[in-house]
């Protein structure tokens, strides 16, 4: 089986994230590491074409920031995650930033995250894109330059279910209790642990999700900062080593994965061995999700 290993830089104003891809391939060897797992891998990375779109001030909506570039840089991963779907690859983009989900959401999504991401632009108090891909996708947002020009809305709610979240904003909570969008926060894994979890979530996407086809979209800062520090936006409290792992390796088991983000690595953050812990877990979550560590 095929990975197109997907390279994507971001919108976020903290520019080191978009080196995220770059570390993970290079210095976390990533290739040969999926390649030992006996997939074939073909790397297809964006950050030399991105480097070029700097964002730049005057890039805004209202209050939303690097709206062009984020556009630019989300619309070609979009066409590559599809076109990787579409010859039955399994599509692994690396980011980047969460904005990058504005491209690669589709089907059903298992989101772990300390945060929702559904910011709308009146909504949001940071303008930042990466805390909005969940409601640019699904039409909870309007219109907007440049996006409108690309974007479908089209992705239902109910087709996305949250792990791990701990640091909404007030209107986010009311977003997602309004439309009713299924999320297990950090309180339901201290009571439920992991694995129940988890499979309530499988199984609930296999309900909302007739074609039954899964992507997770990992997001580092979803762990905890002591396992991940190198991240943007820490928030304590979060997922353990193994909790992460453990949600990769179950969706690997469902056989249904048709694609997989893994994103907010910024390896210009913290210190050394925090940088390297973080590039190593970012590498492992990857090799878990390939099946590493299962043994049937
Ligand atoms: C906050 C933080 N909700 C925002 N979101 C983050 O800026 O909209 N998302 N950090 O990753």
């Amino acid at each position: 089986q095929t990975v197109a290993l997907i390279g994507a830089g971001g919108g976020q104003p903290k520019g080191g994230v978009d080196h995220g891809p770059t570390v993970l391939f290079n210095e976390g060897k990533l290739v040969s590491q999926i390649e030992a797992l006996d997939w074939k891998v073909e790397v297809e990375d964006h950050f030399p074409e991105f480097v070029h779109l700097k964002p730049n001030g005057n890039d805004t909506f209202g209050i939303l920031k690097n709206v062009k570039y984020t556009s630019d840089v989300t619309h070609k991963i979009h066409n590559s995650v599809k076109k990787a779907c579409e010859d039955g690859k399994l599509a692994l983009t690396i980011g980047g930033d969460h904005s990058i989900a504005i491209g690669t959401i589709k089907l059903g999504v298992i989101w772990v995250d300390a945060h929702g991401d559904i910011n709308t632009a009146e909504s949001t108090s940071s303008g930042n894109l990466h805390g909005c891909p969940v409601a640019f996708v699904s039409g909870l947002q309007g219109p907007i330059p440049h996006f409108q020009d690309w974007l479908k809305p089209e992705f239902d709610l109910k087709r996305i279910v949250y792990i791990g979240l701990r640091d909404l904003d007030g209107p986010e909570k009311q977003i997602i209790r309004e439309n009713n969008i299924k999320a297990f926060s950090m309180h339901e894994v201290d009571k439920w642990g992991i694995g129940r979890v988890v499979d309530a979530a499988i199984q609930y996407l296999y309900q909302t999700t007739p074609d039954s086809e899964e992507e997770p979209a990992e997001h580092v800062d979803g762990l905890d900062p002591s396992v991940a520090p190198a991240t943007g936006t820490p928030v304590r409290g979060g997922l353990s080593f193994r909790e992460g792992h453990y949600i990769m390796e179950a969706l690997h088991q469902t056989g249904s994965l048709v694609a997989v983000d893994i994103t907010e690595v910024n390896p210009e953050l913290g210190t050394v061995m925090e940088r390297e812990t973080t590039i190593s877990i970012g590498c492992s979550l990857v090799r878990s999700v390939l099946g590493e560590g299962l043994l049937y």
